[in-house]
């Protein structure tokens, strides 16, 4: 067989190779003959087992950096989603204006039928005007509020017609709203923490998914969400929907996990990863039950010991829809945790827009955003001369 023969000459090469004299290799050729193929076979097994043991090591590591932390590579921005370019502010009024259309039917529509009426300025055009305010979910004591001021200016003499008293109106709200507006600087740290808070259903997972796409998308930064939400299997699942669509990273443990713990993760993952933003979206808590604000304040405190000064921002969720009832809730969460920027959600689906005023000037709280529907891009920095043009403006 010409194998074999051509196996009988490397066994002759490798004899005259290690130099082994003629009398010697009677003796030492049958080893040869046999030991080598066995020699190969073994180097060949050692090869197998080294490239299995790499195979299974890589898989064990990628296997622990997925489960601590439990977290995921923002996608570059760019990816999955257009690039967008900030809007122009005559856009983002127009926005404002059709998220306010309902309120604006029911507020302005009622103000200027009043203001139409021709009954001149006088006690009865303020009895009115203090009722459309109260109607309009402005709250009751912002309401008497602007009745006082706006009378004494009228008694100043400087309101003399139902056209100036519009525009007084006007001032009066944006001058309460501006009272507490502050931009967020979200470069004061690194990483800057914000923690979303507010009770079940209000729009809190939502707007954080909206502010990480806006964050990723419109101002290039490396944002990580942490599921503290661990009530629900569903909440942290909706949050890694949203962390996708944004390009955010997220961490996220088991349901029933304690969620400063998710919390403790999420800011190490941060610091090791240089991210800009964390958000933590926490569980909708009853603000009347104690123990579930204790766990707020816990995660609070689990955050502070991290990254000293965090959160640097205590985001508070209202739902536009529930009128007084946000307000209650807010007061109500002020007690408890220093809230320091709200968010009013829904705005595109109610009438008591007036909710804003009513919270703004009331808590001395600055309103930082609003929700205006349920798309992604649907979330507006809120700015009191923005919403107030649209609040007025004529459709
Ligand atoms: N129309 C409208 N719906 C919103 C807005 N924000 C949130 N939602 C909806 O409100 C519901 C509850 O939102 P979710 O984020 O799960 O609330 P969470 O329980 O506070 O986290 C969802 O169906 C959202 O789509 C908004 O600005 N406008
Ligand atoms: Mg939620």
């Amino acid at each position: 067989m010409e194998w074999l023969a051509r196996y009988d000459e490397v066994i002759a090469f490798v004899v005259s190779l290690l130099g082994i004299a003629e009398g010697q290799r009677p003796l030492v050729l049958p080893y040869l003959y046999y030991g080598l193929p066995a020699l190969a076979v073994l180097i060949l097994m050692i090869l197998v087992v080294v490239l299995v043991r790499a195979i299974a090591g890589r898989k064990r590591r990628k296997a622990r950096e997925t489960a601590l932390p439990p977290a995921e590579e923002p996608a570059p921005p760019g990816e999955g989603a257009p690039l967008v370019v900030p809007e122009p502010p005559s856009s983002m009024i127009d926005r404002m204006r059709a998220g306010l259309a309902k309120t604006r039917g029911i507020f302005v529509g009622r103000l200027d039928d009043l203001l139409r009426g021709g009954g001149g300025i006088g006690d009865a055009l303020w009895e009115e005007l203090e009722e459309i305010l109260i109607g309009s979910d402005i709250g009751m004591k912002t309401s008497l509020e602007l009745r006082e001021v706006l009378q004494g200016r009228s008694a100043q003499g400087e309101i003399r017609d139902p056209a100036g008293l519009r525009k007084a109106l006007m001032e009066e709200i944006e001058r309460r709203l501006s009272c507490c507006e502050a931009p967020l600087d979200f470069s004061a740290a690194a990483p800057f923490v914000i923690m979303v808070i507010g009770v079940n259903g209000v729009g809190k997972t939502t707007t954080i998914g909206k502010l990480a796409w806006q964050l990723t998308h419109q101002q290039g930064k490396k944002v990580l969400l942490g599921a503290c939400d661990t009530f629900r299997a569903a909440a942290a699942e909706q949050l890694a929907i949203w962390a996708e669509r944004s390009g955010a990273g997220i961490v996220s443990h088991g349901p029933g996990a304690d969620p400063a713990g998710v919390a403790f993760d999420t800011l190490k993952a941060a610091l090791a990863r240089r991210t800009d933003v964390v958000i933590l979206d926490t569980a909708g808590r009853l603000h009347t039950k104690v123990n579930l604000m204790e766990e707020v304040k816990k995660i609070r405190r689990v955050v502070g010991r991290e990254v000293p000064g965090a959160p640097h921002e205590t985001l508070l969720v209202l739902d536009a829809t529930l009128g007084q009832n946000s307000l209650i809730q807010a007061r109500l969460f002020n007690e408890a945790v220093d809230v320091s920027g709200l968010v009013l959600t829904k705005l595109d689906g109610t009438a008591r827009g007036g909710m804003i005023v009513a919270v703004g000037g009331e808590l001395g709280i600055p309103v930082r955003y609003v929700g205006v529907g349920e798309k992604i891009e649907d979330l507006r920095a809120f700015d009191p001369h923005a919403f107030v043009q649209a609040l007025f403006e004529n459709p």
